[in-house]
């Protein structure tokens, strides 16, 4: 106590500058709370500026991006991306950075929050087993990126150096009931997606923007299935969204949710009724949406192939009971046959219910998988590695085709093995008529290499219960 006296008597002989440092003295003093993606800390519920100390701390690991494929991340607080941080505008930031002893790089921070050169880079420069401290007030609310920008700051960058920092505003944010946390990135890998093994950053390859993962949350999957965000019908859920890049400018969506509020890029500005919003690299932005029927709601980049081939998929699961007067799921399936339609003679067979023949069945079943199965399992049934398993010559399928039949009318999630492959995925269930599920079947089992065979629609209704 008394020895701090004495400092301030000293400062007082300088100048300005250190007049905050004297006016920081008076602020109470804490520690500010982060967490983990996906998770996001409490609201800050003060009504007064504090001195917030921040330690964050930069490593180099080896970390999954896919299911057998690793790769060495350099992370803030050992996730990608790194912890998020909540401050309160007019907050003093007292920011400690420490470079872990085991890194190979130095490394340093620019916060896109704090107003001063390089965003603190400079200041923050740390070598290997160093810490730096600097200290910045933070003028502007908004939602922030932090990065790594220490040369080459791409490199840096593509390797998972990124983060949010978001400062409330004075008055605070509106009350939700669920808040996370879902920055999007790209990677460049010397293998192709999914190639297995260590992989090693693709220098080329990040500079043609020719990215082989695009990711929420550091990797494919990182929030999937058991790691699906989560709601409950009725609430309110708010996702701060970034976009560390380095490269990709992202098409933020969630399929069967429109946003009710964005504040647009994070600031101020908030728009109403939104599809998709866009999030640059180096960007972020508030969304909000009320759930109001259950199921899983994908989060995409609508970028599409980013989002089914390299990744860039999450999910929101929504607990609750349905909601039939705002969506009633699929009422009826009838027969459609506008007028002077049945001249169409090249059509004709696709509207005609019954197949009488195998070789019928097999041809309808074509079209039926084209419209529905496609997507995933691809055009050959060779799969997606690591995402979705081969119906070709699938050890799984040919032993018992009843299980096919039961994922499609069921639906299937959970580790499955194929072809001595393991999955752990989720195909959702598929609203099908008997007779197509019937022959979808017949037409897989006749293709690619399967046992052959035929499925009749009074099988699959059996099933049905
Ligand atoms: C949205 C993506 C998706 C769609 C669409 C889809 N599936 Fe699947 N399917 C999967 C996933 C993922 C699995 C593995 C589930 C697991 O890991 O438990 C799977 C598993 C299967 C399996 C068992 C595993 C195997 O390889 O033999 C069969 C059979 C199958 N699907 C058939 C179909 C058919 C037929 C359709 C179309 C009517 C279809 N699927 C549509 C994603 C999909
Ligand atoms: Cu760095």
């Amino acid at each position: 106590m008394k020895t701090r006296k004495m400092k301030s008597a000293c400062w007082l002989l300088l100048t300005a500058f250190l007049s905050i440092n004297i006016q920081a003295k008076n602020l109470v003093t804490e520690q500010a709370t982060l967490t983990a993606p996906p998770m996001v800390p409490p609201p800050i519920n003060r009504t007064h500026n504090a001195k917030v100390v921040i330690n964050l701390e930069t490593r180099e690991q080896v970390g999954s991006i896919a299911d057998g494929v690793d790769y060495v991340f350099w992370s803030f607080g050992e996730t990608v991306p790194g912890s998020f941080i909540r401050i309160r505008q007019g907050d003093e930031v007292e920011f400690h950075l420490s470079n872990h002893p085991s890194s190979k790089m130095p490394h340093n921070i620019d916060l896109h929050a704090v107003t001063g050169p390089g965003g603190g880079a400079v200041s923050s420069f740390t070598a290997p087993g160093h810490t730096s401290t600097f200290s910045f007030t933070a003028l502007n609310p908004g939602l922030y990126v932090y990065h790594c920008a220490t040369a080459p700051v791409g490199m840096h960058i593509a390797n998972g150096m990124y983060g949010l920092i978001l400062v409330e505003p004075k008055e605070g944010l509106p009350k939700v009931d669920r808040e996370y946390y879902v920055v999007q990135g790209d990677f460049y890998t010397k293998g192709e997606y999914g190639e297995a093994g260590l992989q090693p950053f693709d220098m080329e390859k990040a500079i043609d923007e020719d990215a082989d993962y695009v990711v929420f949350n550091g990797s494919v999957g990182s929030t999937t299935n058991e790691k699906s965000l989560t709601a409950n019908v009725g609430e309110t859920v708010r996702l701060y969204v970034g976009n560390g890049g380095p490269n990709l400018v992202s098409s933020f969506h969630v399929i069967g949710e429109i946003f009710d509020t964005v504040y647009v890029e994070g600031g101020d500005l908030k728009n109403h009724n939104v599809q998709t919003t866009i999030i640059p690299a180096g960007g972020a932005a508030i969304v909000e949406f009320k759930v109001d029927v259950p199921g899983t709601f994908i989060i995409v980049d609508h970028s599409i192939f980013r989002a089914f081939n390299k990744g860039a998929l999450a999910m929101l699961n929504v607990d609750g009971a349905d909601e039939p007067s705002i969506y009633s799921g699929k009422q009826a399936d009838n027969v459609y046959l506008p007028e002077g339609s049945a001249v169409q003679t090249l059509d004709e067979d696709y509207v005609v219910a019954t197949a009488k023949t195998k070789e019928e069945q097999i041809r309808f079943g074509q079209r039926v998988y084209e419209a529905n199965c496609l997507a995933c399992h691809q055009a050959k049934g060779q799969g997606i590695p690591s995402a979705f398993p081969p119906l070709a010559k699938s050890d799984y399928l040919n032993a018992n085709p009843m299980l096919g039949v039961n994922a499609i009318i069921k639906g299937l999630s959970g580790p499955i093995k194929v072809n001595g492959v393991n999955y752990d995925g989720v195909m959702p269930a598929m609203q099908l008529s008997d007779q197509d599920i019937a022959n979808v079947m017949t037409f897989v089992l006749n293709s690619w290499d399967n046992k052959g065979g035929q499925i009749s629609a009074e099988e699959v209704a059996n099933r049905r219960h």
